[in-house]
């Protein structure tokens, strides 16, 4: 059995990563590849409708207790990842750990102390960061009704999250068509899933 991909959308508030997310599922369905979409936040969880209650600014909370909030929805997410992932299911998730140390660096908490607590989740197998500069964002529907969506914030954001980029991650151009950020996309997934049947490479961590 070989096992599923981890495919990770990262990137600024309201750059496309649903839309691409939920896109690229749908394709990979479609070519009888089994994939499932996740999204963390998880609001759905205990632990996710603190997260929902603070980013609604219904509720308060300290940067590091949010930021730690933040991680423990991921580990609750973890065996069943790793168990869809072992059963071939192939993993298209919509934010992840590197959201979770951009966006709480950003506020200028220690950048190794945001990395800590995600230390040992599985880690991705490609990253689309999905490229927008924040004043193209904000121009977006939506925006500004969250915590977090405020231009100055969102600069200082993105800067973290290209000092982590690495090269599993690729930078995709937000400002594109749709139709094109897609294909670009599916270009760059069919590469990752050859690179994974001639390496076959086992689950990573972070
Ligand atoms: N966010 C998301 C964080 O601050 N830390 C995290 O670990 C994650 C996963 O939550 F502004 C922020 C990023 C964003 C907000 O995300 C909610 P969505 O994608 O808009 O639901």
């Amino acid at each position: 059995m070989t096992r599923g991909l981890f495919i990770l959308f990262e990137g600024c508030d309201r750059s496309g990563k649903t839309t691409q997310s939920t896109r690229l599922v749908q394709a990979l369905d479609d070519s009888g590849i089994k994939a499932k979409l996740l999204k963390f936040p998880d609001r759905t969880t205990a632990i996710g409708k603190m997260i929902d209650g603070y980013l609604t600014q219904k509720s308060k909370l300290s940067d590091e207790a949010i930021h730690l909030l933040f991680s423990a929805n991921r580990w609750e997410a973890m065996n069943q990842m790793r168990a869809d992932l072992e059963s071939g299911i192939t993993l298209v998730v919509d934010r992840y750990a590197f959201s979770g140390v951009a966006f709480s660096a950003a506020k200028k908490l220690d950048f190794k102390w945001c990395k800590a607590p995600d230390v040992g989740l599985l880690a991705p197998d490609r990253v689309f960061f999905m490229d927008i500069h924040p004043d193209d964002a904000a121009k977006r529907d939506g925006y500004g009704e969250e915590i977090y969506e405020k231009r100055e914030f969102q600069i200082e954001v993105r800067v973290k999250f290209f000092s982590m980029m690495d090269s599993s991650w690729s930078v995709v151009d937000a400002n594109k068509d749709a139709d094109e950020i897609h294909r670009q996309i599916m270009v760059l997934t069919k590469r990752a899933f050859k690179k994974q049947e001639e390496d076959q490479s086992s689950i990573s961590s972070l």
